[in-house]
């Protein structure tokens, strides 16, 4: 091997090296051979809570196998739906019974505890791991998800529901539809449909008009 092309290597080295260390900075992440949880929170309280109200372990289960009873999907999770108390601390186990990697992915928590409002747990294939978080004071559903590539559209899609929530998600597995973001394209139609009914009555009226006119 030349020496430029040992350079090259190792500046790649260094470079991802460090890449990886920063990744580690900025969000808290414990790592070992079977994947990874980021983001874990056992006991900072979210604003509004004045103390840990309930604890909660809950295991979920992906595989392909789950994915059978809902058309269309081809990864699928044992459950699509969590009731969580507000100010709870939940443990979740999450555990791959495939041989592709999968995640169990919160949004939208609060940042100052959670950095991107995130919640993240990692399994390798037929590996698992179990991660904790605290749920946040207020009444919300929060989606869940795998991040891999697709893998969401192919069926990784749950919520978590804190308290009494804030309204179902749409395209939830098996739970919610999923035209739900389509409901609006009717109320368009009508009012384009009625909007150019008006225009060609006026057209038509000037018409007539112009020809007795003429
Ligand atoms: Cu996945």
């Amino acid at each position: 091997m030349s020496y430029l092309k040992i350079f090259i290597l190792t500046i790649f080295l260094l470079s991802s090296f460090s890449a990886r260390a920063q990744m580690n900075h900025h969000h808290d992440m414990s790592d070992n051979n079977g994947g990874f949880v980021m983001n874990e929170n056992i006991d900072r309280l979210p604003n509004g809570c004045e103390a840990i109200r309930s604890e909660k372990s809950i295991t979920v289960y992906a595989s392909k196998k789950y994915a059978t009873g809902v058309p269309g999907i081809v990864y699928g999770m044992s459950d699509y739906e969590w009731n969580v108390e507000p100010c709870s601390k939940i443990t979740v186990t999450f555990i791959n019974e495939d041989n592709v990697r999968h995640m169990w992915m919160i949004h939208e928590l609060p940042k100052y505890l959670y950095p991107a409002g995130m919640f993240h747990i990692e399994a390798l294939g037929g590996k698992s791991q179990t991660g904790t978080f605290i749920t946040p004071s207020e009444d919300k559903n929060y989606l869940v998800h795998c991040d891999m590539s697709q893998h969401m559209e192919m069926g990784m899609r749950g919520q978590i529901i804190v308290g009494k929530g804030s309204g179902d998600l749409w395209s939830v597995t098996g739970i919610t539809d999923h035209l739900y973001r389509a409901s609006y394209l009717p109320q368009y139609i009508i009012f384009f449909c009625v909007l150019a009914s008006i225009f060609g009555f006026i057209l038509n009226a000037k018409l007539v008009k112009k020809e007795r006119k003429g």
